[in-house]
Order: structure tokens, then sequence, then C-alpha cells
């Protein structure tokens, strides 16, 4: 790129369920280094979000998800950056395909380690936007009551 123009990007970050417990990387990035993530990436052109959200968990993972749920959307600048940079960030929640596949760390250069953590016991510290989530009391999890 000749000119760094200075737009909002679209990410797309999953909470991938099993059990209790969602799964977690520890993020080798300029915006949120050594912090836990939810595996996702960049909305590109032409994309469902579904689509978006499974091709990140393949990439970054090798896992096959399915029953991919809209959740909700923040909106965020990312100031701590060299650059900063700001994001639209779709959130989706999913299952395993199969449920004895299990993740691989495929992009170690961008996650020093993947892990499934206990919605109830997460690990510190989490990604910002993350935290500011489970602060606010976002649960991921299918309410049983509607
Ligand atoms: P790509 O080249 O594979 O497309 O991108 P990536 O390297 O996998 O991108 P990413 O940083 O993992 O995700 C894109 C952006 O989404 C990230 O820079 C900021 C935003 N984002 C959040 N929350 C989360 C989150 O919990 N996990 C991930 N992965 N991204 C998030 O706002
Ligand atoms: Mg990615
Ligand atoms: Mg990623």
């Amino acid at each position: 790129k000749t000119h760094m123009e200075k737009v909002p990007r679209v990410g797309v970050a999953v909470f991938l369920l099993r059990g209790k417990t969602v799964l977690l990387g520890l993020r080798r990035n300029s915006i949120g280094d050594s912090t836990y993530a939810l595996p996702g990436g960049h909305l590109e052109f032409g994309e469902s979000f579904e689509e978006c959200g499974a091709r990140e968990l393949k990439e970054e993972t090798g896992m096959d998800i399915e029953k991919i749920e809209f959740l909700t959307v923040t909106n965020k600048v990312f100031k701590e950056n060299p650059k900063p940079a700001h994001y639209v960030t779709i959130f989706l929640r999913a299952a395993l395909s199969d449920p004895l596949q299990d993740f691989q760390n495929l992009e170690p250069d961008k996650c020093s380690g993947l892990g499934w953590y206990d919605w109830d016991n997460l690990p510190k510290p989490l990604f910002w936007p993350l935290d500011e989530m489970v602060q606010s009391g976002f649960n991921p999890f299918p309410s049983q009551t509607y």
C-alpha cells in the first residue's frame, strides 16, 4: 500500500463452545500481544460472517465448526498499536462439527498457545475488548430460559 488509508476494518471472532469451555489463544500480535483472545480474523471480500468464522477457525486451529450463530458486534479503536487501528468486530458462537476433533496451533507466529478454558475460570490477561465484554456480564452460552 502506498498510502495508509485509515479506515475501520471488520473483524470476526468466534466463541467456540465445548461443554462449559471456550477456545482461547495467547496472541502474538501488535494488537493485544500476550493476551488471551478468541480465534478469528479479518472479513474477506464477499464473505458472510459465518464463512469468515469457519475459515479462520480452520486456518488457525484445523478444526471444522457448525451451528454458527451471530451474537453481538463491537466498535473499538485500538490506540495501543503503534499505528492506531479501528475494528468493527462481529462475535459469533459455534460448536465443533466433530466433538472428538481437537485443535492444532497452525499459526504459531500469531498464537503462542491454544486451550479450552472454563467460562467460570477464564485465563488472564484477556484481550481487552473481550475482557470488557466479560466484565459487562456478556455470556456466549445459549440461555435455557427465553
Ligand atoms: P487474518 O490475516 O487471518 O485475516 O487476520 P488475523 O491476524 O487472524 O486477525 P486477528 O487480529 O486475529 O483478528 C482481527 C481483528 O479482530 C483484531 O485485530 C481485532 C478484532 N478482534 C476483537 N476481538 C477479537 C478477539 O477476541 N479475537 C480476535 N481474533 N480478533 C478480535 O475486537
Ligand atoms: Mg487469522
Ligand atoms: Mg486471528
